[in-house]
């Protein structure tokens, strides 16, 4: 596997004079993303908050420095994959894409709308959607099928899916994980928003999936853990995986469902729900601005 110590971008859409400039650049666009993305739920009437919130740094890591694509011609054959599994979490896929510039930041007023191409779960013909997903599990699952065709075709693409750990405890996760620690494609990173909620409540109170690593480690595949809140700590992760052997790379990132919104953190309540009155809901835009703009 090709020596990259991810120094630089993978793309050219961080502005920016030096690895400083860009990485504050993601940094602020990450609680820029969580705005947008709770304007969705707003404007759509309807979506989830919680799990949008946790992954946001995980995908602006992912589309403003890891993955080679080029938004403006998102069907670029080269292009490395990257898959929203936890498809719930559409409103920070959105936000990401459009920030990247797959689609005008205005079609975010659009999502959930009939015959909108942001729907509530993402579809195939939105600009930068690979594959449907929502139906948890089946995200992963095209994601590996997608890596052996790759990895067949012997070209170097690499494919990114993020996942949650609620969706971790679907069955058919797990027969992905169990192929791709035979199938070794080289290629195949997942993601996991280990945010500790689900649907209803804490993971751990319905199927624990502790202890993780060794369970991944005991699959046949390579580990690394980090803040997924932190970019640095991403950026260095994803570094790390690419210099390792074939074998398929887990980044456990420990994440916060809700962050960003100290009324929404680590509270399962906010998982499917959005801020219930105007009130509350410039409150959350608000804390994310002041944050936004503290980072330096
Ligand atoms: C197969 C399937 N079963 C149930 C659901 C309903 N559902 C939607 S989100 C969710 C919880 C997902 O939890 P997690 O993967 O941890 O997501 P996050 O915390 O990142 O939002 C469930 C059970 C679904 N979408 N698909
Ligand atoms: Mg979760």
């Amino acid at each position: 596997m090709e020596i990259n110590n991810l120094m630089n971008p993978q793309n050219n859409l961080a502005p920016g004079k030096n690895f400083e400039e860009k990485i504050l650049w993601i940094r602020k666009k990450s609680y820029y993303n969580r705005r947008n993305s709770l304007s969705c739920v707003k404007w759509g009437g309807s979506g989830h908050m919680g799990g949008a919130m946790s992954c946001a740094e995980i995908l602006a890591v992912l589309y403003f420095w890891v993955a080679r694509h080029k938004p403006e011609d998102p069907n670029w054959e080269n292009r490395d994959r990257i898959i929203l599994s936890k498809g719930h979490a559409s409103p920070m896929l959105y936000a990401a894409l459009s920030s990247a510039g797959y689609f005008p930041e205005e079609e975010l007023r659009t999502f959930r709308q009939i015959n909108g191409r942001l729907q509530g779960h993402p579809e195939y013909g939105t600009p930068g959607v690979e594959v449907p997903s929502g139906s948890l599990g089946l995200g992963v699952s095209a994601a590996f099928g997608i890596s052996l065709g790759v990895k067949y075709r012997k070209t170097d693409e690499k494919i990114f899916a993020v996942i949650g750990d609620g969706e971790l405890q679907e069955g058919q996760c797990w027969e992905v994980i169990m192929a791709a620690g035979v199938k070794k494609p080289g290629n195949f990173f997942l993601i996991l928003d280990y945010n500790q909620i689900q649907q209803d409540g804490f993971v751990k109170n319905s199927l624990p999936l502790e202890p993780i690593e060794d369970k991944f480690i005991s699959f046949g595949w390579r580990v690394l853990r980090c803040n997924g809140h932190d970019v640095y700590e991403l950026i260095n992760s994803f570094s790390k995986a690419f210099n390792g052997d074939n074998r398929p790379v887990v980044i456990i990132a420990d994440t916060h469902k809700g962050f960003g919104v100290s009324y929404m953190k680590d509270e399962p309540k906010w998982h499917g729900t959005s801020p219930p009155n105007d009130e509350m809901y410039q409150l959350a835009l608000d804390e994310l601005k002041k944050k936004e703009e503290a980072l330096i």
